[in-house]
């Protein structure tokens, strides 16, 4: 499972995953390399695939109905257009599905990003922004914590230093504006 153009760049996990990343096609995994690197940094197994929901259907329903056999507790699925592999993954697991829409020429995501995140009733798909990748791990970090105190402290302090720079943010822009 895991090529997509070796992940961010270095590996996908070793050890037995708990997130899945999937996507329509390679050509999104640009895209995706967000998601990839902010999984790593928080030290989270995962594995990576390309299947699509209208191109390998047969592939999308045996993906979405072995992810909880398997052991994957979040499943990311991304995809630009008529971007239904979250949707069409959520209606066959129990498991947490985050959607990522991606962003393509014709309709800038906005067409992936309706698709996404208008489920019906009774099939959540918890999508994030448009191209908004690294969000999606962070809310599957987030998830996995709930049962996970060591990731919980991680997630502590990433929110703890986000809050530091914009401190600094704050000094540096009020510093500016007294030279002026
Ligand atoms: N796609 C593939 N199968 C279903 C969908 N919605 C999407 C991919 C990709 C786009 O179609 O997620 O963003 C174009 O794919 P490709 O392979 O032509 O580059």
């Amino acid at each position: 499972m895991t090529d997509p153009a070796k992940a961010s760049d270095s590996n996908a996990s070793v050890e037995k995953p708990s997130v899945s990343v999937v996507m329509g096609s390679d050509s999104d995994l640009p895209k995706m390399k967000a998601c990839l690197k902010a999984l790593e940094e928080f030290d989270i197994p995962f594995e990576v695939d390309v299947i699509s929901a209208h191109r390998t259907p047969d592939r999308a329903h045996e993906f979405a109905t072995q992810a909880q056999p398997r052991g994957i507790k979040v499943i990311i699925a991304a995809a630009a257009g008529a971007a239904h592999l979250a949707g069409v993954v959520a209606s066959l697991t129990t498991l947490p599905v985050i959607g990522v829409p991606i962003s393509s020429s014709a309709l800038h995501g906005v067409d992936a990003l309706h698709a996404t995140v208008q489920m019906p009733p009774g099939v959540p798909v918890a999508t994030v922004g448009v191209d908004a990748s690294k969000n999606a791990a962070i809310l599957a970090a987030q998830i996995l914590a709930i049962a996970d105190s060591n990731l919980r402290g991680k997630l502590e302090a990433y929110k703890s230093s986000m809050a530091e720079a914009v401190l600094e943010k704050s000094k540096k822009l009020k510093q500016t504006l007294g030279s002026q």
